[in-house]
């Protein structure tokens, strides 16, 4: 089959978050010891790959998405000895092994930066950042009106030092931009200092024998020279309906789009994909890049994707589609065809580090709303809703055509924490909103391995860096062993299949027999065909009313039980796979 061979294609790659995986030295945060002694979950579990959040130096003001030395381990996560044990156990278990790569900015702790603020203004250490003089009279005001992505401006201005008052540093008055907190500071992608720095630690990771990288604000990079001015959203990019101009599209000039934000997707970014790319075709083997782009409509995030691109992007568009059969078969029916022309296959993604998990998302009474900080805690989800939803979405991701991700806990069926006390929340996007967003922290909470043990077996000393919500023993990988109907079973059920059935490789099309239910309706109906094989109908009913399985399918495996007497209903809320 064409694209077998290439295992980004199908594969299902779970999201690990370092920091609350498992914790194996016991001081409460996750380590890559503890990653390294739990991937036989995995392997047995039934992913391809695994991805891990940054793992990297960090002063972790933005849990390790703020680099200090792309080139070395937190000490709080191990060492790069246990990273390469790490990457050769998750090897010997047959899983390729994905990194992140954050390039859109570093920590204010990056040697770079310190260098930057002692050299001042107009200094080859300032240009690797973007610093620029301050409006008003005295600069005493901002250089624009960026937002920053957690709250409040996306400008800093570099402060006096506090050893010594008075200094060059307290005259300079200078501001520099982070489109995060201000200990990210953006670096500046015009400089080719930065482009080679960031391909040589591409160059030091491939050595170190990773299959890939996640690219984090892939859309970020590159700005819209002179920084205009900006007062539209930037939680996801959108608004632009057009296709750049013709001269524009692959060009290496920054493109400027009527209504599109200035500090995203700017045409700028696809020439330094093209460029890692060739790093990665002259390193052996097939390693791959992904997206971690918020950008839509989903044309416009094909164009990340190419065969001197990028291999993968999140579809993000999918992700926050919700509860609606309507616009789940739109965003589907779209993800096929903008991917089809760059002859690349979509991805498929429900939940992450950044999100609401999608067991409590899906149980929220209103589903139109955002995936980052949305109304949690006001109302509470329906966790009994949300899950069988959830279990539902997920077997109808898994059925499709295309890669898939999914984020530790999703097969355990865990729920957002949605009652951290204030104190214990970590995530920058508190503090710099004074709480009026909660934050993600709710979906970082430590995974429970083992009903009994202190801390759910996440850490022998029973620590957690977050509080564990105490039902959870109940989510426990140990608790959902063997237990028939458990969302870990069935998870592992579904894997198997999806890989025995090879359904990532196959071709999609609606189910004819639902003609206008299937176009219209409530059920969302396709079936997955690929030569070689039986055809595959993946059906979900997102109604109010059950539906009949249409005639000649029988049912191989669904989301939660089926009804009627000849257990041919799929009630509300459920999803199937079918064969013939
Ligand atoms: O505002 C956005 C862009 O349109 C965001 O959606 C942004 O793209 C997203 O939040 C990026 O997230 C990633 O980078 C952050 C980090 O905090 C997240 O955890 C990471 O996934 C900064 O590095």
């Amino acid at each position: 089959r064409p694209g077998q061979d290439q295992w980004w294609r199908h594969a299902v790659i779970y999201q690990i978050y370092p920091r609350s995986f498992a914790d194996a030295r016991g001081d409460g945060v996750g380590d890559l010891r503890g990653i390294a002694s739990r991937l036989d979950h995995l392997a047995a579990l039934g992913v391809d790959a695994v991805w891990l959040s940054p793992f990297y130096r960090s002063p972790q003001r933005d849990a390790g998405y703020d680099v200090s030395d792309y080139r070395d381990v937190d000490p709080r996560f191990g060492t790069l000895e246990d990273a390469d044990a790490m990457i050769a156990r998750a090897h010997e278990l047959d899983l390729k092994v994905i990194v992140d790569l954050v390039p859109n900015h570093t920590s204010d702790q990056h040697v770079w930066f310190q260098q930057a603020l002692a050299a001042g203004p107009g200094s080859p250490e300032r240009s690797r950042y973007i610093f620029r003089e301050g409006s008003g009279e005295l600069g005493e005001d901002p250089p624009n009106n960026w937002q920053s992505s957690f709250g409040g401006s996306a400008w800093t201005r570099v402060k006096a030092r506090p050893d010594a008052p008075g200094s060059a540093w307290a005259e300079d008055g200078q501001w520099y931009l982070h489109l995060f907190d201000s200990s990210q500071p953006d670096l500046n992608w015009e400089n080719p200092e930065v482009r080679a720095e960031l391909e040589s630690v591409l160059q030091f990771w491939l050595d170190r024998g990773v299959d890939g990288f996640r690219i984090d604000v892939a859309h970020g990079l590159v700005k819209e020279p002179g920084l205009p001015d900006w007062s539209g959203s930037v939680s996801m990019v959108t608004g632009v309906d057009e296709p750049p101009p013709e001269e524009t599209q692959g060009s290496t000039l920054p493109g400027t789009l009527p209504g599109h934000p200035p500090m995203y997707d700017q045409e700028g970014v696809h020439e330094i994909y093209r460029s890692w790319r060739r790093v990665l075709e002259n390193h052996p083997g097939e390693q791959i890049l992904v997206a971690e782009a918020w950008v839509e409509p989903l044309e416009r995030l094909a164009r990340y994707v190419r065969s001197d691109e990028m291999n993968q992007a999140f579809n993000f568009s999918f992700l926050v589609t919700p509860w609606s059969a309507p616009r789940l078969r739109t965003v589907i029916a779209e993800s096929y065809e903008v991917n089809d022309e760059v002859g690349a296959p979509t991805t498929w993604v429900l939940s992450n580090h950044d999100v609401v998990r999608h067991a409590s998302r899906l149980g929220l009474a209103e589903t139109g709303k955002g995936p980052n900080g949305i109304g949690i805690g006001d109302p509470q989800p329906d966790a009994e809703l949300g899950l069988r939803r959830a279990r539902a979405a997920s077997l109808l991701m898994l059925g499709l055509p295309g890669s898939a991700y999914i984020y530790q806990g999703e097969e355990l069926g865990l729920p957002e924490h949605t009652a951290l006390p204030d104190d214990a929340r970590e995530d920058p996007t508190f503090a710099r909103t004074d709480g009026a967003e909660k934050g993600r922290d709710g979906c970082r909470v430590p995974i429970p391995w083992e009903a009994d043990a202190p801390a759910f077996g996440f850490s022998p000393t029973g620590e957690s860096w977050l509080p564990q919500p105490e039902e959870w023993s109940a989510y426990a990988v140990d608790a959902q062993t063997g237990v028939q109907g458990s969302t870990l079973e069935f998870y592992r059920t579904v894997l198997r299949l999806r890989r025995e059935l090879v359904l990532g490789l196959g071709s999609s099309q609606w189910e004819p027999t639902f003609g206008d239910l299937a176009s219209d309706g409530d059920v969302i109906a396709v079936v997955n065909t690929a030569e070689g094989r039986e055809d595959v109908l993946v059906l979900a009913n997102l109604g109010s009313e059950p539906v009949q399985l249409p005639d000649g399918w029988q049912v191989k495996l669904s989301s939660g039980p089926m009804s009627g007497d000849d257990g041919r209903t799929v009630p509300t809320d459920t999803a199937v796979w079918a064969t013939r």
